[in-house]
Order: structure tokens, then C-alpha cells, then sequence
């Protein structure tokens, strides 16, 4: 069989009777799939690119930015900002919105997006990531430049959201509503080409990625579901379970996808409420993509997707994976 390309995916997509990829979002798509392509250049290059070690300067979050983070951020950011189909971006990386320049032609879209996750990672070689979500600027935004508000919209409002995956192998993993599609980069052809998709979580696999340093700090349910899954008792698959935790969420996103498990990064008394994950551009792409494959995101509580963001860089505790074993947490929540 032809290989599908990532091109031809999204054009069938935006043909389809009940389309839900219009042009200007397969422009969007396509333009991020290269930045991704040229962020995955630079990583290659690793010390014979000037592209590991950090900078002086820190991001809004108070972290350390790293070489990477920048200049994966900044080609985020001239790939896209010219080419008509935004109306704004953000990113983990810049304090606040990044309106399109009024020399330049503004679309429907809103971009937001890690554009280098886990790069803590880069410097020893492990796979770290890209996250992106697509929103809709809100029609108020006609004639208007957007603020920050205008990106306050739940992840149930986002029209696509993946991730590409910089590790032995490149990859590109997406939804746009319909399911969720996984592309590998053909490094010397330069072309996105289908490798699995429709994705569907397998489910029972005893996989569990938490940061066991935190654990004095969990709630009394989590310590409680981690402590039972790990005693194997009324463990559904039968055997104890296995922990993985690579410290980048993408990777960890994709095991999942893959071949199923359950990934908690709960929030904790350690930082009360604030927990360490971004809701806009990490929970909230990874929690859609997660529901499109057939399981579940939670803040702990209830569903992440339907949030109501307060700010920009928004924190969240987030456990996604497989649904069964999302709910006999939620379970124990309630019975606890
Ligand atoms: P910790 C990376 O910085 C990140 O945002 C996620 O990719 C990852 O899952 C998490 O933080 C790792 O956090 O506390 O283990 O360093």
C-alpha cells in the first residue's frame, strides 16, 4: 500500500462530508509539522550545534530556560506568524500572548504550546517533545487584537492538539477530533508518513509513571492507590505492577498510548493547588488526545478537559490513561 503521507491525511480530512480540518487549520498543522522538523534538526546536533546547556535568563515559571527552549520557541514562532491562519500564539516560554504583527494577515486559530518539554532531557540524550494545542479565537476577536483571555477556553474547545516526539525515532502524534494518528519523519525524505491510527489505549496494562520523590506529599488517595497497585493486591492485571517515570511527559504520553498504563502527576501539599503541569499546554492537548484514544484525563477530581482556565500559565494536577484504571482511582477517592 502508498504510503499516507501527513499532507495527504489532512487534505482527505478536510474532504471528509462531516470535516472537521478546514484549510486554514491543515496550513496550521502542516506549518507546525515543519517547525517540528527543524526543531528536530537542531536536536540532533546536540554538542555539535551550540544547542544544549541553559541560558542566564528564566521563563514565567521561574524555570531556568534552556538553549533549546528558545530556539525551539522562536521557530515556532516565524514559521507560523506570517502564514495567515493565526490570530495569536502562546507558549510555555514567553511571559505572555504573542499577537500576529499587523504586517502580516491574521486567521481564526490560536496556537499554544511547550515547545520543548522535559528539556532537562536534551543534555543526557533522552526523548523529549513538542505540545501543541489549536483553539478557536473567539469571534469578539474580529477586528480586534487578541488578548489573553481570549485563550481561557476549556480543552473541550480545542479543534486539534498533539505532540511530536524528538527520540530514536521522530515522531508526530495528532488529533483533530477524529481519532488519533501517528506520523514517523522519514529523516532523508523529509516527509511525515502514517505509521498507526486510529490509536485505541490498550487496556490492563499494569504500567504506572508517577515521581515516587513526591510521595510524601500525596494526597491520602493516591498513596493509597499507588500503595495498593504496588502490593499487587487486587491488581485487575493479575501481577504487580511496573513504574516507569522518564521526566518527560511526552514520552511517557506516548507509552501510553501505545500500550497502555496510567501517568499521575497529582497535585500535592508540596505546592498546594498549583501542582507542576500547565493546563493550556499540557494537560489539556495531552488529556484530548488521551480521551480520543479511548481513556481518561483528571485533574484528580473531575474531568481536565473541562476546566474553566483562570490564567495563562495555569498549573494542574493531571492523571491520565487507561479509563478502567482512572476510574477505580476515582473510586477510591470516593470511598476514602
Ligand atoms: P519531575 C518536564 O519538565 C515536565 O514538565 C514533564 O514533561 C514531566 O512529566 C515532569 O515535568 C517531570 O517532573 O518533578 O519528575 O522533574
Amino acid at each position: 500500500m502508498k504510503p499516507v503521507t501527513l499532507t495527504r491525511f489532512l487534505l482527505e480530512q478536510q474532504r471528509r462530508p462531516d470535516s472537521t480540518c478546514p484549510a486554514e487549520l491543515r496550513l496550521l498543522i502542516e506549518t507546525v509539522a515543519r517547525a517540528c522538523k527543524a526543531i528536530n534538526h537542531a536536536i540532533s546536533k546536540g554538542a555539535l550545534g551550540d544547542v544544549l546547556g541553559s541560558l542566564e535568563s528564566e521563563n514565567v515559571q521561574g524555570e531556568v530556560q534552556k538553549k533549546l527552549d528558545v530556539l525551539a520557541n522562536d521557530l515556532l514562532v516565524d514559521a507560523n506568524e506570517w502564514g495567515g491562519h493565526l490570530a495569536g500564539m502562546a507558549s510555555e516560554e514567553m511571559d505572555t500572548i504573542h499577537p500576529i504583527p499587523n504586517r502580516f494577515p491574521r486567521g481564526e486559530y490560536l496556537l499554544v504550546y511547550d515547545p520543548i518539554d522535559g528539556s532537562s532531557n536534551v543534555d543526557v540524550d533522552l526523548s523529549v517533545g513538542t505540545i501543541f494545542s489549536v483553539l478557536r479565537a473567539p469571534a469578539a476577536c474580529a477586528g480586534r487584537e487578541v488578548c489573553e483571555d481570549d485563550f481561557l477556553q476549556p480543552g473541550t474547545e480545542q479543534a486539534a492538539s498533539g505532540y511530536a516526539i524528538y527520540g530514536p525515532q521522530t515522531l508526530l502524534v495528532l488529533t483533530l477530533g477524529t481519532g488519533v494518528y501517528e506520523f514517523t519523519l522519514d529523516r532523508e525524505l523529509g516527509a511525515w508518513i502514517m505509521t498507526d491510527g486510529p490509536i485505541r489505549i490498550p487496556e490492563g496494562n499494569c504500567e504506572i509513571a508517577i515521581n515516587m520523590a513526591r510521595r510524601p506529599q500525596w494526597s491520602s488517595e493516591i498513596t493509597h492507590y499507588i500503595n495498593e497497585r504496588l502490593t499487587n493486591e487486587k491488581a485487575p492485571c493479575g501481577r504487580a505492577y511496573n513504574m516507569r517515570w522518564t521526566g518527560s511527559m511526552v514520552a511517557d504520553v506516548h507509552r501510553i498510548l501505545k500500550r497502555g498504563g496510567i501517568f499521575l502527576y497529582p497535585s500535592d501539599s508540596r505546592t498546594p493547588g498549583k501542582a507542576r503541569l500547565r493546563l493550556l499546554y499540557e494537560a489539556n492537548p495531552m488529556g484530548l488526545l488521551i480521551e480520543q484514544a479511548g481513556g481518561a484525563a483528571i485533574d484528580g477530581a473531575g474531568r481536565v478537559l473541562d476546566i474553566q482556565p483562570a490564567s495563562l500559565h495555569q498549573r494542574v494536577g493531571l492523571i491520565l490513561g487507561d479509563a478502567a484504571e482512572i476510574r477505580t482511582l476515582q473510586d477510591i477517592a470516593v470511598t476514602a
